[in-house]
């Protein structure tokens, strides 16, 4: 990836001097890394990556950039898989790395609250608050390099949502830069605040385009004392549905995690990874967990399974006797996406529908697609216990990657559903989000980020076309 030739000196200078040489990165082979997703998907050349260690380097950045009509993209864990994090093609930019701006900066253990900056890796937080023996609830499978301010930046969302809700409800304060350098400091421990605009509420989900949040101010929860988790095969997406239903009548709001994986999903990851599942099957499976501080989930959990096996939900189970075992049922859900990598190309579709539309949906894309297209490989993998599926498909040809998004999306949008639950739109999904969204909320959308980035120099071409 080569840097354009327009590379300014006076520029680079004034970048130096806020920053000196330590958070500065040059040169093509150095700046790559920033410049290019972990997939290897998208990414284009940046004049130079700013690695700032405060609020006040970051503001300064985004003035001088401002200035001069220099995009701005701003970058975590760079763990995207929407390309939300990386340069586009055809405009100045610079990346904005938040990674040196990772201190903890306080935790209440009373009031259960965490302040952290943006470049704070979310393994770590996890870490911080178990110390106190409090949960931050928000986790994934690439939780050891996502990075706070990313995840605040797409509301992330992961296993947990059934239970404890998206990033954004686990959010009390921001800190954040704006498109002119300005900060605006809002890192409350409130839980009530109804003091004029939730403003914080457009920075989160906004990946970078409206301000550049630096630190946040997060919600944390007791950390249940026990712990359960089970894997059943199941015969059909239907079916874990009728197990969520048994789960809940006997674990009720217990239940933190309830994931579906396709019998191509774990084949994929036997293949690539050797790992398979505790039983003989080539079914469906569902992984469940249920986390309290009260006893007994061991018997709710074999109430839960005694009744699914009996009325034909599920064929077999197991619940893990230890902490190994319940990591290596997890291992088999943690490995999809890396396996689907390995695999060659994997087309993402990250959509939301009803819960209890999801059988009907898997069912309906599934033949939409190989009524569309030969060959392809469906992997089905998620959050059915908050109507968010991975629906991604595997498929050789990449200029045949449009054609399959309007395919699957179609559907979708039969289904009332969400062409991105939780991943954000990034740049892969512009044309498809300017398709589907109604005109009405598209210019709401316009609106504001011109009002709040009038330069259009805060990550340009995501959610939004570049102007
Ligand atoms: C997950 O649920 C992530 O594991 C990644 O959201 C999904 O690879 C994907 O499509
Ligand atoms: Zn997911």
């Amino acid at each position: 990836m080569k840097t354009p030739p327009s590379t300014d000196d006076a520029f680079l200078e004034a970048l130096r001097s806020i920053l000196s040489d330590t958070g500065l990165v040059l040169g093509d082979e150095a700046m790559s890394p920033y410049c290019v997703d972990w997939r290897g998907e998208f990414g284009a050349p940046a004049l130079a990556v700013t690695r700032p260690k405060s609020v006040d380097q970051v503001s300064a950045v985004v003035r001088l950039c401002a200035e001069r009509g220099i995009a701005i993209v701003p970058q975590g864990g760079n763990t995207s898989l929407a390309g939300g994090a990386v340069p586009i093609a055809g405009r100045a930019q610079i990346v904005l790395s938040l990674s040196r701006m990772n201190a903890i900066r306080s935790i209440d253990p009373v009031g259960m609250t965490m302040t952290v900056e943006a470049g704070a890796v979310l393994e770590t937080v996890q870490e911080a608050a178990r110390e106190h023996e409090l949960l931050f609830p928000v986790s994934f499978a690439a939780q050891g390099s996502s990075q706070i301010g990313g995840i605040v930046s797409t509301n992330a969302g992961g296993i947990n949502v059934l239970r404890y809700g998206m990033t954004r409800q686990r959010m009390l304060g921001l800190e954040a830069v704006l498109a002119d350098g300005s900060v605006v400091a809002g890192l409350r421990h409130l839980h009530k605040d109804n003091a004029g605009y939730d403003w914080k509420q457009l920075l989160i989900g906004a990946e970078g385009t409206l301000g550049i949040v630096t630190a946040a101010s997060l919600r944390l929860s007791p950390r249940p004392k026990h712990r359960v988790t089970a894997f059943l095969a199941v015969p059909d997406p239907a079916s874990a549905l009728a197990l969520l239903e048994h789960a809940t009548a006997e674990l009720g709001d217990a239940i933190s995690a309830f994931e579906l994986i396709s019998p191509s999903a774990l084949a994929l990851v036997r293949q690539h990874f050797g790992l398979r599942p505790p039983m003989e099957m080539q079914s469906w499976a569902v992984l469940v967990e249920a986390a309290s501080s009260l006893s007994g989930l061991r018997d709710a959990m074999e109430a839960a399974l005694g009744s699914a096996l009996e009325a034909g939900d599920a064929s077999d189970g197991v619940i893990a006797e230890t902490e190994t075992q319940a990591a290596a049922l997890w291992a088999l859900r943690e490995h999809v996406t890396e396996a689907e990598l390995k695999s060659g190309r994997s087309v993402k579709h990250d959509v939301s529908v009803p819960i209890n539309r999801i059988p009907n949906f898997i069912r309906d894309a599934s033949y939409a697609l190989h009524k569309a297209f030969d060959g392809l490989q469906v992997v089905v993998f998620g959050h059915v216990g908050d109507g968010n599926v991975h629906f991604n498909v595997l498929a050789g040809a990449a200029e045949a990657k449009a054609a399959i998004n309007r395919v699957v999306h179609d559907v979708v949008a039969g289904y009332q559903g969400s062409i991105s639950a939780e991943h954000g739109i990034g740049s892969y999904r512009v044309a498809e989000l300017a398709h589907y969204k109604q005109p009405a909320q598209l210019e709401l959308m316009r609106t504001l980020k011109r009002a709040l980035d009038p330069q259009g120099i805060l990550n340009p071409g995501k959610i939004l076309d570049a102007p």
